[in-house]
C-alpha cells in the first residue's frame, strides 16, 4: 500500500502534469508559473584596444544555459567598432523586429510576449557599429537604449516557455544585463 502511494506522488510530479502560462509581460516578475532572476547589473565593459566578452543565461533555472549575450569592441586612432548580439542555444528563440536582418526587437515594459511575435533561433544583433576613415556603418535598433526588453522563447520537453531579458545599452562602450524572467511549469 505504501509503495502505491509513493508511486502516485512521484507520478504527480512528472513534468507532463505541469501547466505552462502561454505568455508573459515584459518586466513581469511574479505570479503563478513565473521564475524571476533578481537584478544583477552584470556589465561587460570595453577595455582598450579590444574586448571580447560573453555572459551565459539559464533563463528558466534548470541548469542548462539557454542564451549567450555577446559583446565585442575595438578602438584605435583611426577606427572604432562594437558588436552586441545574443545567441540562442538548443533551438531557443529571440523576438526579432521582423524577418529581415535578424535584429532583436526593443520591447517596452508590459509588452505581451507570446506566439504572436516574430521569432528567430539564429544569432541576432542588438547593435553593431563600424566607424573609420571609409565611413560609418550601423546595424540593429539598440542604440542609446535604456532598459528595454528582449523577448525569449525556450522549448523544454515539448513545452514552450516565454521570457524576457532586460538590458541597458545606453552607453555604446558597455553592455549591462539587468535581470530576466521566464515562465516555468507549475502544478
Ligand atoms: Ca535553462
Amino acid at each position: 500500500m505504501i509503495s502505491i502511494i509513493i508511486g502516485f506522488v512521484s507520478c504527480k510530479k512528472n513534468n507532463d502534469s505541469l501547466q505552462y502560462p502561454d505568455s508573459i509581460e515584459a518586466g513581469e516578475t511574479n505570479g503563478l508559473g513565473i521564475r524571476y532572476a533578481n537584478i544583477s547589473n552584470d556589465t561587460m565593459f570595453f577595455t582598450s584596444p579590444e574586448s571580447d566578452e560573453s555572459i551565459n543565461i539559464d533563463i528558466n533555472g534548470d541548469g542548462i544555459n539557454d542564451f549567450v549575450l555577446l559583446y565585442s569592441a575595438s578602438a584605435s586612432s583611426s577606427h572604432s567598432g562594437q558588436y552586441k548580439a545574443i545567441k540562442p542555444l538548443n533551438g531557443n528563440s529571440l523576438a526579432i523586429q521582423n524577418s529581415v536582418g535578424h535584429y532583436i526587437d526593443t520591447l517596452s515594459y508590459q509588452s505581451e510576449i507570446n506566439n504572436q511575435l516574430t521569432w528567430s533561433s539564429e544569432k541576432s544583433v542588438l547593435s553593431t557599429s563600424d566607424q573609420g576613415l571609409n565611413g560609418s556603418y550601423f546595424t540593429g535598433i539598440w542604440f542609446k537604449v535604456h532598459e528595454k526588453y528582449v523577448g525569449t522563447r525556450v522549448m523544454v520537453n515539448n513545452h514552450t516557455e516565454y521570457g524576457w531579458i532586460r538590458v541597458d545599452l545606453n552607453n555604446e562602450w558597455q553592455f549591462i544585463l539587468i535581470d530576466y524572467a521566464s515562465t516555468i511549469g507549475y502544478e
